[in-house]
């Protein structure tokens, strides 16, 4: 999984991405950071401890970490496009907005940003109209497709002008289909993150410009980029007298989760236990085809339990004796926290 962090300038997000990997704060000079994000997950510190010898291997997120944005003026304003041009292929955005210090309008920049998002998407998909438009009257192998997209992308620029996202405007698998190359910006899914003060950390935000279902995470970035810094046990001191829960990194790969509907199976192998992100209503053969395509390939069964039952009931032999081990076919839709062990053939 992909995530891109966008903000406008000096909002947080390299202190955020230092908050969330642990490695220290790297300020944004010109271009894109990567940085690889470890998922914590407490039932693989669980099956860690239990089988021994066996290493946790943690799902991982990719954080791109963008420059700040600026479109105050035509110069600014193009800098963005080119870093937007990076981006196209991500699979959510993660709008950081700052609600600390100065110039901290969170509302306000949120609609900034928006607004941008949905302005670079609307010039590309008027660009393409205009090169489909003189495409279709060539008799090209194309032709119906070029025809079909047009009318897709004549009904985007339409939305888009209404200021609607691509997402609200695509109606089945087909149009996505037709668009999918273009790597439209307002197609992707997103998030939010308020980057508050140390002192504002109890404070509720309200948007009124954002749907209710985007998943809104309110953190001090500074403070847990320096949490991120401690050993587990001044971690946890730190966090209980300061009422923070979990630490930023947790939500935040929480709500990135939700907001593309994934959840995570797990397989105890010989030398690791590990988590795998799935999207939620995978087939058991889709998910073997994650782990490996051979798995796939020769399918037999997906042997699985609940991670609650195994953890409740001590161990495997104890969930075994309880009925709780089943035979799952090709078809079976896996389910948060599955142990699997996949029996195949090849
Ligand atoms: N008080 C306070 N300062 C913060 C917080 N987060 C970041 N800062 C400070 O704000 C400044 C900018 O932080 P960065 O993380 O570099 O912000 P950025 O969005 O990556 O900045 P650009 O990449 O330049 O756009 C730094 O001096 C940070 O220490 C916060 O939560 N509270
Ligand atoms: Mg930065």
């Amino acid at each position: 999984m992909k995530v891109a962090l966008i903000g406008l300038m000096q909002s947080g997000k390299s202190t955020l991405l230092s908050a969330l990997s642990g490695k220290p704060f790297r300020a944004s000079g010109e271009g894109v950071v990567e940085e690889v994000v470890s998922v914590p997950d407490e039932r693989l510190d669980w099956l860690a401890a239990h089988y021994e010898r066996r290493k946790p291997v943690y799902a991982t997120v990719d954080c791109l970490d963008l420059p700040g944005l600026s479109f105050a003026d035509e110069h600014t304003r193009a800098a963005a496009r080119r870093l937007f041009e990076q981006v196209r292929t991500v699979d959510m955005f993660v709008i950081v907005v700052k609600a600390y210090g100065d110039n901290s309008n969170p509302a306000k920049n949120l609609t900034v940003l928006k607004t941008e998002l949905l302005l670079a998407d609307l010039e590309l998909v008027t660009t393409r109209i205009g090169k489909l438009e003189k495409q279709i009257h060539k008799p090209t192998k194309t032709q119906a497709h070029d025809k079909a997209e047009l009318a897709l992308q004549l009904k985007l620029q339409e939305g888009l002008e209404a200021e609607k996202p691509v997402k609200t405007l695509i109606e089945n698998e087909h149009e996505l289909e037709l668009i999918k190359s273009l790597g439209l910006l307002t197609a992707k899914p997103m998030m939010v993150v308020i980057n508050v003060a140390e002192d504002r950390l109890s404070e509720e935000f309200k948007f009124d410009n954002l749907d209710e279902s985007v998943q809104v995470v309110t953190l001090c970035a500074k403070l847990e980029s320096e949490l991120a810094q401690l050993d587990a046990a001044s971690r946890a001191e730190f966090m209980t007298d300061l009422g923070i829960t979990a630490p930023a990194v947790k939500r935040f790969v929480q709500s990135c989760y939700a907001t593309l509907g994934l959840i995570s199976f797990l397989t105890i192998g010989k030398d690791e236990v590990r988590a795998w992100p799935i999207r939620k209503g995978t087939c058991a053969l889709d998910a073997a085809g994650k782990v490996h395509t051979d798995i796939k390939r020769g399918f037999i069964r997906a042997e699985t339990m609940a991670f609650g039952d195994l953890k409740d009931l001590g161990d495997e032999k104890a969930v075994k004796a309880a009925g709780k081990v089943r035979l799952e076919g090709k078809t079976y839709i896996v389910h948060d926290g599955d142990i699997i062990n996949f029996r195949f053939n090849v």
